[in-house]
């Protein structure tokens, strides 16, 4: 089975306890085992990590190199400002979609720009916990493309 990394940035770990109109009612772990069903349904095997720490994300993604087949990310707040996780994804040679739930473009000007979107296959925004879904589906399609070649 193929295995996908989903790793979410800092302050998810606070998912479901504030703030839920921006970000949904969920907590992460719910996230966590909608993801694991999901992606077990169509044969893919998910890790599922979240920090709060820059460096911790670096390590999960250069870990992530040659052991995982995909990776879907939520940077949180280092969407707008990570140099090092950017980096970090430049030397992930699979797919990757980036994941927001909430709509960035209709938000603050600061989170508009995406230091991880030019490496991203595609970016997901503005579908709540659903757009884990979503990129679940999307990342099976693009393994299973780069399969085929
Ligand atoms: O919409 C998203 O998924 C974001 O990545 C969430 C980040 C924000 O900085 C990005 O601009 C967009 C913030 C995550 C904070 O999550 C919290 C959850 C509950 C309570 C407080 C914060």
């Amino acid at each position: 089975m193929p295995k996908i990394l989903i790793l979410n940035g800092p302050n998810l770990n606070l998912l479901g306890t504030r703030e839920p109109e921006l970000y949904g009612n969920n907590t992460l772990s719910e996230i966590e085992q909608i993801c694991k069903n999901k992606a077990q349904s169509i044969g893919l095997e998910v890790k599922f990590q979240q920090s709060n720490s820059e460096g911790e994300l670096v390590d999960c993604i250069q870990l992530a190199v040659n052991t995982t087949k995909g990776l879907l990310i939520n940077p949180a707040a280092y969407t707008h400002t990570s140099v090092a996780i950017l980096d970090a994804l430049k030397q992930y040679q699979e797919p990757i979609i980036e994941i927001h739930l909430s709509n960035i473009y209709s938000r603050e000007p600061f989170r508009q720009h995406s230091y991880v979107s030019p490496v991203a296959n595609g970016v997901i925004c503005g579908f709540g916990a659903h757009g884990y879904l979503l990129a679940i589906d999307a990342i099976y399609r693009l393994i299973s493309d780069k399969k085929e070649v």
